[in-house]
């Protein structure tokens, strides 16, 4: 078990602690056009604790926003609020007017601080809301900008003495139905996350180099990209853009040697990876998204590397079950990593036994802690966390995804889990993406319907429809083909890459 001293700052640990025992000169982060040490990060990070607290009145427990692209300048503003004993509620760079007020208003934020590109929707939210008393831009040429501010205070800072059990971030989920939902965390997960996954599965290096693509409002971003490479001493970039297109380049580029990003992405890149010298890449992980076995597969036969699956989940604030590259196991997660226990629940909630699909429930050092939210009595159950995923333990206690518990399409007394579908087919060469949900039908209650984008160079016509038709019946159980296959140019998806299987249902409503 994780053992915490009962006063604990995460940034006295992951910032501090590097230039305490002299090592403040090591790369810490890269950005476009800077490049800062652990000492150079602690010093911006000082600097801009002492205007939230001297120039804005910042207070303990007061919450402050984050809007902005991952650069250095973000994770700095992220220790400020760390080291000012204040909660940080980092939000998605595309977050609308209306969906930043609801944050607003939910997480009673006083504070925020904003890249000046990304101002607009911010300062409609603040225009309708009560309770953000101090806006402050950052990334900024004005004189009352955060840059101008933070070069006028001092490089060093006292941090607030906080507890362990304080809350220092509020993750907000992103984009499924219904009101966003607030999970707290507090110090101590910030390091327990950092002492389960990463040592025992990732195994990072000193002198690795992160990269990736999912935003430090995520919080796979923010583990990937910040507080791992941060637990060890390494070093990572944070890229302002990070498409499939982008990422390859900016590998090369910084030589980076570990790799987060999601299935999608691995898919998009694997075509394109003889285009660059990606020859210092060791490590790449997989999350966000269940990953099929042909993208692990596609991958693997581009870049010689094993990718590294996880699931994690907001509520959880990391990756809770993964393995090793020396464990893969094609079509399945992996098993609970140390610190955490899984097992598989039926409708009554009873334990259900190997090769039965049920509600994954995880128990951990962190937990779904929802913020003024009913929904936690639906999360939390005798301590287990009810994800909402739909997985099956096999025979060798490997967890094996399913589905979201509401991605099962029951058709003529069948089960079957659109994510199954779309696995197999990914696998037919002529598929880029696709999504596959359950369409209302008079006969069957509901029938398997296919959304698919089509690879440059093939025609999306009934011969193709029917030649994908074969090529799924082929591979699962002749029931689970897509009776119904729609084309398209492309899928909706979440800024964090998840497929949005709920906007592909509503439009068969429509
Ligand atoms: O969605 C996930 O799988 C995930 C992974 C790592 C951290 C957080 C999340 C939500």
């Amino acid at each position: 078990e994780l053992q915490f001293p009962e006063r604990l700052n995460c940034a006295s640990e992951l910032l501090d602690a590097w230039v305490a025992s002299g090592q403040g000169d090591r790369l810490c982060i890269q950005g476009v056009d800077v490049s800062w040490t652990y000492a150079q990060l602690q010093a911006q990070a000082n600097a801009i604790a002492h205007v939230l607290v001297e120039d804005f009145g910042l207070l303990p427990g007061n919450r402050v926003l984050l809007r902005g692209a991952n650069t250095p300048q973000l994770a700095a503003c992220w220790f400020a609020i760390q080291k000012a004993g204040a909660i940080a509620v980092a939000t998605m760079p595309l977050l609308r007017a209306k969906e930043l007020g609801q944050i607003l208003d939910k997480a009673q934020v006083s504070h925020a601080l904003c890249d000046e590109r990304l101002s607009e929707e911010l300062l409609l939210a603040q225009a309708q809301s009560p309770v953000l008393k101090s806006l402050c831009f950052y990334h900024s040429a004005a004189p009352d900008g955060l840059e101008a501010r933070a070069a006028a205070k001092p490089g060093d800072f006292s941090n607030v003495d906080t507890a362990a059990d304080d809350c220092c971030l509020i993750a907000f989920t992103s984009g499924t139905t219904g009101a966003p939902k607030g999970c707290m965390h507090f110090h101590r997960d910030v390091l327990a996350i950092c002492r389960c996954w990463p040592p025992h599965l990732l195994k990072p290096q000193a002198d690795d180099v992160f990269i990736g693509s999912p935003p430090l409002a995520f919080t796979f971003g923010l583990g990937g990209l910040l507080l791992f490479p941060m637990t060890v001493g390494a070093s990572t970039v944070l890229l302002e853009k990070a498409s499939p297109e982008a990422l390859l380049p900016a590998i090369a580029k910084y030589r980076a040697t570990v790799c987060f990003t999601a299935p999608t992405s691995y898919r998009v890149m694997a075509p394109q990876v003889g285009q660059f010298d990606l020859s210092s890449l060791r490590k790449c992980v997989s999350a966000g998204e269940a990953l099929p076995a042909a993208t692990r597969a596609l991958w693997k036969e581009a870049t010689g590397i094993e990718l590294i699956d996880g699931i994690g989940a907001t509520e959880l604030l990391h990756i809770f079950i993964s393995h090793d590259e020396a464990h893969a196991k094609p079509g399945a997660t992996g098993r609970p990593v140390p610190g955490y226990r899984a097992c598989i629940l039926g409708e009554e909630g009873q334990v259900l036994p190997p090769g039965q699909v049920g509600r994954l429930a995880v128990k951990g050092p962190t937990g779904c802690r929802y913020l003024a939210d009913p929904r936690q009595q639906g999360y939390v159950l005798n301590g287990w966390n009810l994800t909402g995923d739909a997985y099956l333990m096999d025979e060798e206690a490997c967890f094996v995804y399913q589905a979201r518990t509401d991605d099962m399409i029951i058709s003529g007394g069948y089960n079957i889990a659109g994510p199954e579908v779309e696995a197999a087919l990914l696998l037919h060469p002529a598929v880029a993406e696709c999504g596959v949900v359950g369409q209302a039908d008079e006969a069957r209650g509901q029938i398997v319907k296919a959304f698919v984008v089509l690879r440059p160079g093939h025609v999306a016509d009934a011969a193709m429809v029917k030649a994908l038709q074969d090529f799924v019946k082929a591979q699962v159980a002749p029931y689970k083909y897509p009776r119904a296959v729609e084309f398209c140019s492309q899928l909706p998806r979440t800024e964090t890459g998840k497929l949005q299987r709920f906007r592909l249902r509503s439009d068969l409503l429509k």
